[in-house]
Formats: structure tokens, C-alpha cells, sequence
């Protein structure tokens, strides 16, 4: 069931948090079933499932030991198919997170691998003598993993337990065409392309990815026929304008689109508790509109995923105006041009959770990061950047009710003010506010098929406005503090996250106004 690319509303699941319906502590493809009638209801019509494969769990599933295989506290095949159905049903089409870089070390090719240098699979991998750079581990430490069985490294650009593939190797990228195909035919419809500017690399460089190969090898996998309608978003750190172009141009057969991380990567690394300013994130985002308008490629709106902190807390406020923050960024999220994702609970306003001992800690990047600083600060104030920036953050599972379970993580520290039954009942419902948001960027075709024109950006708001054919919307986006509203002549208030509109703006409010009468630029 393709749509076109901006009819698409994106719906991250990270299955391990999602919902678990047998009790096992660990969320499940049963548990996803459960929930499908409350995500079309939400009004989304696609969603992007993180890794469920066989791993041994060391980075949360991104350490895959067998591509074909399902995690059994996940589920089974069957349960997979039956997802895969009831979601198509619903209108909802499903893609899968394709983790290309690397495997896990137990994966069968890394066993053979690292057995001798002649194993017939010795060069699925990247082993040298000796380390020919100085490139870190995006977890900590060097990416070069000296092994003793046959006396040389091997690289990982991420924990230890994850080798990097060796895309030079014409076999790996056959073996990795095979895994596409096999879920292909089981019927998703496209892929989340894990760190894909990292598979090809040019060792004489000092940063790790973006090689010569790069573009080549992401034709020659998904420029294949059977690949011609899928939807492929790829996680490229390093996208800029410029290639964006060569991931992006429908006639080079790479990629739909790419996740970009301007507008994420505004501080000093994800520990670094600094609350950065939403000005400058609604400025990067607008940046990156332009950059893809461009391009003629639809642009992804984010602002969470499984590896970022909650939006409400990192960018907004969590505690007096958490329901306005909430809306007021899932305005910017929805009504953007492009592919909006959303991540798992970001519809009910979830936040940061908070945790005051390490032990309370799953990610390996958060642990990572307390084994380096541990000791050279004083315990609280590095707890508090671990609480601020952990991986965490968006990874608890996801509070249904008021009611903790024993899970494979610790709970969400607010879930008895915060979950969802709670929500759906409140007289301010962050899902209801995300529900209008949805059905206003379905019924108007401003919002798929409109161009989008930064307005005004100031240190009090954000404005910028969507316009097709007569019609236009003016989006404002107010930032913490009341400040003047701006004048928004001859329109009408089709949204509102506060009760009214007056001459001063509140905090966090999001104004939708339609235009009256014809555009400016079209009298
Ligand atoms: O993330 C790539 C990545 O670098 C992120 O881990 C993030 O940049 C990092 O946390 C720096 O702060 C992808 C997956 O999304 C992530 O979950 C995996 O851990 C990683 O790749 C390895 O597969």
C-alpha cells in the first residue's frame, strides 16, 4: 500500500519497549498487534521498526547475529507476518531497520572470521596488523579491536562485540542484497538504513565513513528492480547539502530520503547538559527544508528516536508546560514539508526519566561514558549528564497505564503521572492535540504537496507558512517566554494549543492560522 512520499506519517517502534503483552518484561510483535487499532486511530500510515533480529543484546539489537532470525522474546516469524498483514490492513505500511555496517561478533561470519587469516569468511570483516588510523569507537575507545587469536585488530565503530562489515568485499555485498530480499518478499516496504555512510571507508582519512564507494555500493543495492517502490531512509551523520544530492536524486537510485542531524547536533555531545536553543534548532530545520526543496526529495522531520532524549526536555520545558512544549513541537514536527517520524510515546509528551544509580543503566553508549568519567567528577553531577543525554531516555517502555512492570529496563521515573490511559482521558490530551495535527496535514494539501517559506524567526517565535495554489497556513511557534504575538492579517485560528489568542503569545504556544482570500503573491 505505497502512498506518495509526503502522504507518509512515519511512527518509530522500538519493539523492545513498545508493549509487552506476555509479561515477560520485553515488548513483542503480539504486544505491537495489540496496539495497531491505537496508532490508526492516531491517524499515522506508516511506521519504522527497529531491530527485532537475533543479538545478543549488547547494543539494544543494533548487534545483529542473524539477519533471517527473529529474537524469541520478540516473537516468532508468524507473529512477524501476522504484524506485517494486520498493519497493511489498517492502511499502514511497515519498514525495518537495515543495520548494514556491522554484525554482531557472534554472528557465524565473525566466528569463521576470526578462526585464521585464511577462513574462507577471514574478509567479511576489517582486520589489520596494526591500526592504520587513530579512529575512535563512537562508544568510547579505539574502533580498532586487537584480538589475540590471530594476533590482529579488527574494526568496530561501535562497542567491541560489533565488527564492522567489509563492504569491499563483493560476497558481504551480495550477503547483504540477500538479507534486503529475504524481507522484501516477506512483504515490508522499505528500510531504515542503519549508519549507511559508514559501509564504505577511506582508511588514510581521519574520519571513519563517507568513502569513495559510498554511493556506488547504495545503487547497486537498492538500484536494483525489486527495490524500484520502496521507501529507504538513510542514517547519514554526515549529510550535507551537497550529498544529499547523490543520496537523494530520484534518478541516481540510492536512497528516498536521509535522516540529516543539524538541527540535533547542536551541543557539545549528547552528555553535555546544555538546553539548546529552539531558535537555533527551528533554524537548521528550516535549512534543511530549503536544502531537499531543492533537491526535488521529500526532507524527514524528526526531533526523536531511539537514540535521542526526549524532545520535551531536552529542547522545552517538562514540567509546568509539558503539554504545551509537547504540542507546540509536534506542531513543528507534523506541519513542516516532507516525511515527519515520530517517535514511540512523543504523542503522549513523554519526558526524560530519572535515575540516580548507573546500576539503573542499559545503553552501552551510557555505560561507556560512566566507565571513561566515572571517578573524575563527583558522582552527582555526572549522574545528572547520564540522566540528561542517556540513551535511556527514550528506550523505557512505554507507560500504558500508571502501573510499573519488571521490564528489561528500569521504568519510566513518571509513569504514574504520565502514561497514556492517563492521557486519553485528560481534558488536555497531548495524543488528542497529535490526532489534529494529523487530520489537518491529511485534509489540506498545503502540508504534502505546498512549498514551504520560512517567515520570521525571532528570539521570542518561529514562523513559517505552507502555500498551494490559493491557499496558505502560517505556522507560529512560540519558544518559552511570553513575548508579542506577530500579526497575522485576514486569517482564521484553525489550531491552538492554549484556549485563545491574544496580543502577547504564552509559552510554547503553537498558532495554526489559515489565510482568507487569495495569497499575497497570487493577487
Ligand atoms: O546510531 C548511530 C550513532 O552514531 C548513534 O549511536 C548516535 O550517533 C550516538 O548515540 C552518538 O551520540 C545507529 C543506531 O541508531 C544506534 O542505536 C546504534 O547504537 C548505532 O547506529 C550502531 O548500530
Amino acid at each position: 500500500m505505497l502512498k506518495t512520499d509526503k502522504e507518509r506519517i512515519f511512527y518509530q517502534i522500538y519493539p523492545k519497549s513498545f508493549c509487552d503483552s506476555n509479561g515477560d518484561g520485553v515488548g513483542d510483535f503480539r504486544g505491537i498487534i495489540s496496539k495497531i487499532p491505537y496508532l490508526k486511530e492516531l491517524g499515522i500510515n506508516s511506521v519504522w521498526i527497529s531491530p527485532f533480529f537475533e543479538s545478543p543484546g549488547v547494543d539494544s539489537g543494533y548487534d545483529i547475529s542473524d539477519y533471517r532470525a527473529i529474537d524469541p522474546q520478540i516473537g516468532t516469524m508468524d507473529d512477524f507476518e501476522e504484524m506485517v498483514s494486520c498493519f497493511h490492513e489498517n492502511g499502514i505500511d511497515a519498514i525495518l531497520d537495515f543495520v548494514a555496517n556491522h554484525t554482531s561478533t557472534e554472528h557465524v561470519w565473525f566466528k569463521e572470521s576470526e578462526k585464521s587469516k585464511d577462513n574462507p569468511f577471514r574478509n567479511y570483516y576489517i582486520w589489520r596488523k596494526t591500526p592504520p588510523n587513530e579512529w575512535e569507537s563512537t562508544f568510547g575507545g579505539s574502533a580498532w579491536e586487537y584480538d589475540e587469536k590471530t594476533g590482529e585488530y579488527y574494526l568496530r565503530s561501535f562497542a567491541k562485540e560489533q565488527a564492522d562489515l567489509n563492504w569491499e568485499n563483493p560476497k558481504v555485498r551480495q550477503e547483504m542484497q540477500a538479507v534486503v530480499d529475504f524481507w522484501l518478499e516477506k512483504g515490508v516496504n522499505g528500510f531504515r538504513c542503519d549508519v549507511l555512510d559508514l559501509i564504505s571507508k577511506d582508511f588514510s582519512s581521519p574520519i571513519n565513513g563517507s568513502g569513495p564507494q559510498l554511493h556506488p555500493y547504495i545503487r547497486e543495492l537498492f538500484g536494483r528492480e525489486n527495490c524500484k517502490n520502496i521507501f529507504t531512509v538513510g542514517e547519514c551523520w554526515s549529510a550535507t547539502k551537497e550529498n544529499a544530492q547523490l543520496f537523494c536524486d530520484k534518478n541516481r537510485k540510492e536512497l528516498t530520503t536521509v535522516f540529516a542531524f543539524q538541527h540535533l547536533c547542536l551541543d557539545n555531545g549528547r552528555f553535555y547538559i546544555e538546553k539548546p536553543s529552539l531558535k537555533t534548532v527551528c533554524e537548521r530545520m528550516s535549512k534543511w527544508q530549503k536544502v531537499m526543496a531543492d533537491i526535488g526529495a521529500p526532507a524527514t522531520v524528526f526531533l526523536e528516536n531511539h537514540d535521542q532524549a526526549r524532545s520535551v526536555s531536552r529542547f522545552a520545558d517538562d514540567t509546568k508546560y509539558r503539554f504545551e512544549s509537547a504540542t507546540a513541537l509536534g506542531g513543528l514536527l507534523l506541519l513542516h514539508d516532507g516525511v515527519p517520524f515520530l517517535y514511540q510515546g512523543q504523542e503522549i509528551g513523554f519526558t526524560n526519566s530519572y535515575h540516580t544509580d548507573i546500576s539503573e543503566f542499559d545503553d552501552a553508549e551510557t555505560l561507556g561514558y560512566y566507565g571513561i568519567e566515572h571517578g573524575k567528577t563527583d558522582e552527582r553531577s555526572l549522574m545528572e549528564k547520564i540522566n540528561f543525554g542517556s540513551r535511556d531516555n527514550p528506550r523505557h517502555m512505554i507507560a500504558w497505564t500508571a502501573e510499573t512492570q519488571e521490564a528489561w529496563i528500569a521504568p519510566y521515573s513518571r509513569q504514574k503521572e504520565i502514561n497514556v490511559e492517563k492521557d486519553l482521558s485528560s481534558e488536555k490530551s497531548v495524543y488528542a492535540f497529535y490526532q489534529s495535527l494529523i487530520a489537518l496535514r491529511k485534509k489540506e494539501k498545503c502540508f504534502t504537496e505546498g512549498e514551504f517559506q520560512d517567515v520570521e524567526l525571532t528570539d521570542g517565535y518561529y514562523v513559517f507558512k505552507r502555500a498551494l495554489g490559493e491557499k496558505e497556513f502560517f505556522i507560529v511557534f512560540a519558544f518559552g517566554k511570553e513575548c508579542v504575538a506577530p500579526k497575522i492579517q485576514n486569517a482564521k485560528v484553525v489550531l491552538n494549543n492554549y484556549n485563545d489568542v491574544g496580543k502577547m503569545l504564552q509559552p510554547y504556544q503553537l498558532i495554526v492560522y489559515q489565510k482568507k482570500g487569495k495569497r499575497e503573491d497570487e493577487k
